[in-house]
């Protein structure tokens, strides 16, 4: 099985050679990606009884992964930058500084993978061919993350062929160690295009192409390159006369990225078609036609699997049928994968394998996710692997936000588009570790993503918009609004393909809308609240915004805004007092 590390001098092998020489595996196993490798690592996890087997006759190919309870969300207070210099990360990051980042680190990594296997998996985020993609390397002591790596990124020889080209690649090496939450911690050194994580195993802590690399260490890299790494979907709709247009929107987590990327068109929309092209990750740069080009730089999915059924979305429902990878899910007695909201079946066990008790709590994690081949999915884009990627149309940003945030709105410009992004709140919800139901600001769903500080990165944006001469058209929406009684007044899902298309239909100028202080509103009529059963009183409630609140979210929004000063743009200022004055505010920053 193992591959010794190959005696040639190359920088990545030296790395690879000094790493053995701290961890001191008992072995290592450089992955070539091939089926033959996986089925080997998974058959031994599944002789350990680190990984279960489920109902091959309902779900072929499917294993069930139950992670260390102390370990089952991202770690954000654990989380670090380590730039040479405190204000580059920003108030927006935890900083370390790198010497003594890469000192504590050293102390954890000494003789951490004793009587462990050393797996060394190259990987490339993006299609092969692509410019656009980037490469890498984890070193991981666990063989989960492997498995996980190998269905979320494009591992193996023809990454590795990339690095021995000569490709600069990201330095990742991650160790679960004894799975510690007073010995964890996620570094990222974006000067030296390296990763260090210790002491979790669980997704967005260990599988570092993800949320380390693709969005902390790429978006440092882009605000250098001139593109955004962005926590954006990115989906692409298809009219009945054939017209089509990609949308890439930004969410919080868990905000339910994944079920717009698939969304189903409704039976109120006949002949519409929709195809994912991603649902979490966009690299986006400028084309040579001054538009917008988008790529996936995954390969997969790493959904929340509570609350997925064939109502919600059943894309997503077919897909993880077969082949997938659960993490945390319960068990019903003839080992199926059972979740809140499966509808289907009892859990005889719940997500840490012990008999299920109702009155306990939930059987599966709140955060139990599917990870599984973007391949799996029945509307995966014909386009996603297009090397070049797909020209964007619209930016759509969003939030849960109860009381505030009309249904949907466009800004006027790119720039009071980038306002607009900059001021996205939410809801907390059980993807990161914390309190549930705080709203919290998170700018452009990048609060726990964004590599360097965010003044910086919003001068960013505004510079990248000041070289397209073909802007996309910026979104603002929210498909969570409620009524005083806490019932949500849109029913969402499949239906929000009729906001999708009135923004469509404003990027092709084809219909007018209302001017209101916050943006562009649709015109009575061109949303079909009516034929959707919602009340008139509804119907104005969503396309309202009270301007108490308004007031107070402005006000709020300031205070937020001054907490990058001095490095906000004044452009952006420029745009939040041109809101304050259409918002009848008098206002001095
Ligand atoms: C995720 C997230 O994608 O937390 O897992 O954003
Ligand atoms: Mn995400």
């Amino acid at each position: 099985m193992a591959n010794p590390v190959p005696n040639l001098k190359s920088s990545w092998q030296q790395w690879l050679r000094d790493i053995a020489s701290i961890t001191q595996p008992s072995d290592v196993h450089c992955c070539d990606g091939t089926l033959e490798e996986l089925n080997g690592i998974r058959e031994r996890l599944v002789a350990g009884d680190e990984l279960l087997r489920l109902n091959y006759s309902s779900f072929p190919n499917c294993y069930l992964y139950r992670s260390d309870p102390r370990d089952v969300a991202r770690v954000e207070h654990l989380t670090f930058i380590c730039t040479p210099s405190k204000d580059d990360a920003g108030p927006n990051n935890n900083w370390m500084a790198p010497d003594e980042a890469k000192s504590k680190m050293r102390a954890l990594y000494r003789g951490c993978m004793r009587g462990r296997t050393m797996y060394v998996v190259p990987y490339c985020m993006g299609p092969l061919d692509s410019p656009y993609s980037r490469v890498g390397i984890e070193i991981t002591d666990s063989a989960y993350v492997v498995l996980n790596m190998a269905i979320m990124t494009r591992i193996g020889a023809r990454a590795l062929d990339l690095i021995r080209g000569g490709r600069s690649f990201v330095k990742g090496l991650h160790s679960i160690g004894e799975l510690d939450p007073d010995r964890r911690f996620i570094m990222h050194y974006p000067d030296s295009l390296e990763i260090e994580s210790f002491g979790s195993g669980y997704g967005g802590n260990a599988l570092l192409g993800k949320k380390c690399h693709a969005l902390r260490i790429a978006s440092y890299q882009a605000r250098q390159e001139g593109w955004l790494a962005e926590h954006m979907l990115i989906v692409g709709l298809s009219s009945p006369t054939g017209e089509k247009h990609f949308i890439a929107a930004a969410f919080p987590s868990a905000c339910g990225k994944t079920n717009l990327a698939m969304l189903i068109p409704p039976d109120s929309m006949p002949g519409w078609r929709v195809e994912t092209v991603g649902d979490d990750i966009a690299w986006l740069h400028v084309g040579s036609d001054g538009g917008l080009w988008a790529i996936n730089p995954e390969a997969g999915y790493f959904g929340v699997v509570p609350g997925t059924n064939r109502g919600t979305n059943r894309n997503a429902f077919d897909m993880i049928q077969r082949d997938t990878l659960f993490t945390n899910v319960a068990l019903t007695a003839d080992n199926q994968p059972w979740w809140e909201g499966r509808k289907k079946f009892e859990p005889k066990f719940d997500w840490q394998g012990r008999p299920y008790d109702p009155m306990g709590g939930a059987a599966a994690h709140p955060n139990a996710r599917f990870t599984v081949s973007a391949k799996n999915n029945p509307i995966y884009s014909p386009h996603a692997e297009d090397p070049g990627g797909v020209p964007i149309s619209a930016i759509v940003f969003g939030g849960r936000r109860r009381a505030i945030a009309p249904l949907v709105y466009q800004a006027r410009s790119w720039a009071h588009g980038v306002l607009v992004g900059a001021a996205v709140a939410s809801e907390t919800t059980a993807a990161a570790t914390g309190e549930l139901g705080v709203v919290r600001r998170d700018p452009m769903a990048m609060k726990p993503f964004a590599g360097y500080h965010f003044g910086d990165y919003f001068q960013h944006w505004l510079n990248v918009g000041r070289r397209l001469t073909k802007a996309p058209k910026i979104f603002h929406v929210n498909w969570f609004r409620q009524d005083a009684s806490g019932k949500y007044l849109w029913p969402g899902f499949g239906d929000n393909l009729h906001v999708l298309r009135w923004i469509v239909d404003r990027c092709e100028n084809r219909i007018d809308a209302n001017d209101h202080p916050i943006g562009w509103m649709p015109k009575q009529g061109d949303l079909p609240f009516a034929s959707l059963g919602i009340s008139s009183e509804f119907a104005s409630e969503l396309t309202s915004v009270p301007n108490d609140r308004f007031v107070a979210e402005l006000a709020d929004f300031r205070a937020y805004l001054k907490t990058f000063d001095p490095r906000v743009p004044p452009d952006l200022y420029d745009q939040l007092h041109d809101l304050e004055l259409r918002a009848g505010i008098n206002c001095q920053g």
